[in-house]
């Protein structure tokens, strides 16, 4: 199976990241993890998105906050699929990151979840590996039948206590 990369800018980004490495734990998808700076460590960045799909990664997640070019700057050194996660920071609560991560010019994508949105940035690494691994496909309904029976069970005792 090919494996996701998931790099942030910071080691302050890792509490919410790490969600994204516990998601593709659950899911058995291989993995690593690395904290590389468009800005701070350029030539780390770099090196590792040109060679990351000679090194066996079928999709890069990357994370970064404020002026967040890390995933574009990662999706200009490669073809394979980046997924940006904008993350919150103190000053404009994640809205600098999410406007510099998602308004990528045409020619570089940049897919880009929600701030702060690690576990949706995992699951959608997840969904393209998928598309050519038909067990890692069924896992993923899986684990939408069982997240639709939880909301299910939750709705049903709501009824029970507010309806008629
Ligand atoms: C970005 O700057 C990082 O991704 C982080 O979200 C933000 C702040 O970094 P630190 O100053 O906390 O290292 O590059």
């Amino acid at each position: 199976m090919k494996k996701v990369a998931i790099i942030m800018g910071s080691d302050s980004d890792l509490p919410v990241v790490s969600k994204a490495a516990d998601t593709l734990k659950e899911f058995g998808v291989p993995f690593e993890l690395h904290i590389y700076s468009a800005h701070r460590t350029p030539v780390e960045a770099k090196e590792f998105s040109e060679n990351a799909k000679d090194n066996g990664f079928g999709c890069i997640i990357a994370a970064a906050g404020m002026a967040a070019h890390l995933a574009g700057a990662i999706a200009a050194n490669t073809t394979l699929p980046v997924i940006g996660i904008p993350m919150k920071s103190k000053y404009l609560d994640g809205i600098d990151a999410l406007l510099s991560t998602v308004q990528m010019p045409s020619g570089i994508p940049v897919a880009t979840v929600a701030i702060d949105g690690a576990v949706n940035a995992a699951l959608l690494s997840i969904e393209i590996l998928a598309v050519s691994d038909e067990t890692l496909a069924q896992k993923l309904m899986a684990k939408r039948k069982a997240d639709t029976q939880k909301v299910l069970e939750k709705n049903a005792a709501a009824e029970k206590q507010f309806n008629n």
